[in-house]
């Protein structure tokens, strides 16, 4: 499919989908985040695709909500439009693991994407913020619910409330990145870790993502009970009996995801 403000190129299993908006600081406007929807769902249904990793460019993974598109909007505008919020969904609704490889500004909006991802490796000049503050408003697509899960209640606030900038040293301490890399290898860093999602079996780290991502939504018990049952479930599949088998036999597995 031809996209006009996105990139998507598929390699060894994994679809790279790039933030393509240079003009804008690839800020999310409704074609961008309507385009980014259309290539999750392709990428989701693509027999080619094992896992998915999202990036801007070194300057910025995404400065944000267009603020040009935004402001000339009413409350009955976005109220009505629902601005961004079946988007951000198709995100979390997204089977295949989704990695952010974040560099540059990941501000408002584009932090809030690069939260909605499974997780986020960040290049080291990396600038995380929730401005909307500056702007009469408040983050709108889940920065006060995920920001303040990955960082605490304290740090979340004092970034929503003032707009401060987290740089990617103080964004690992936090814990909203599992790692930093330096700038010139993200992408190879990111394609490296995808391509070893992408040799796993397809069954298991569905099952794993699915009871990783349980823990936001529920009580831990009801959480512990999900996890159970799903690794209970993959003892229905042919990859265990092949994960544990080329360990016993000291070999590769070659799993078949089924
Ligand atoms: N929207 C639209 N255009 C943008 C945005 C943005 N968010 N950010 C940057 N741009 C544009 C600039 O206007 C500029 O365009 P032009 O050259 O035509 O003037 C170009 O990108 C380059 O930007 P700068 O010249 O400002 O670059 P600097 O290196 O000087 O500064 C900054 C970089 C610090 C990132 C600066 O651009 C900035 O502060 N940007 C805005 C950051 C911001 O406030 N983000 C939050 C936006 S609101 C939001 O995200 C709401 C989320 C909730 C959504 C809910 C549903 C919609």
């Amino acid at each position: 499919m031809a996209y006009q403000t996105i990139i998507v190129e598929i390699e060894d299993y994994v679809a790279l989908i790039r933030l393509n908006r240079p003009e804008a600081l690839n800020a999310l406007n409704s074609q961008l985040m309507r385009e980014l929807g259309e290539a999750l769902t392709e990428a989701d249904r693509n027999e080619k695709v094992r896992c998915i990793v999202l990036t801007g460019s070194e300057k910025a993974f995404a400065a944000g909500a267009d603020i040009k598109e935004m402001s000339t909007k009413n409350f009955v505008d976005v109220y009505t439009e629902n601005l961004f919020g079946d988007e951000i969904e198709r995100i979390t609704a997204t089977r295949k693991p989704i990695i952010a490889a974040v560099s540059g500004y990941t501000l408002g909006g584009g932090c809030e994407l690069a939260m909605a991802c499974d997780f986020i490796i960040c290049a080291d000049n990396a600038k995380f913020g929730q401005p909307e503050i500056n702007l009469g408003v408040m983050a709108g697509i889940g920065g006060t619910q995920r920001l303040t899960r990955f960082v605490g209640k304290s740090k979340s606030m004092e970034m929503h409330l003032t707009g401060r900038f987290m740089d990617a040293v103080e964004a690992e301490r936090a814990g909203l990145v599992s790692r930093i890399v330096p700038a010139s290898k993200l992408l190879p860093e990111v394609m490296a870790v995808a391509r070893k999602i992408a040799e796993k079996s397809q069954i298991a780290v569905v099952a794993a993502k699915e009871a990783v991502n349980r823990a936001y939504e529920t009580t831990l018990s009801e959480g512990l009970l999900f996890e159970r049952r799903n690794f209970q479930a993959l003892f229905a599949t042919e990859d265990q009996k092949e994960g544990m088998a080329a360990f016993l036999e000291k070999r590769e597995p070659q799993f078949r995801d089924k």
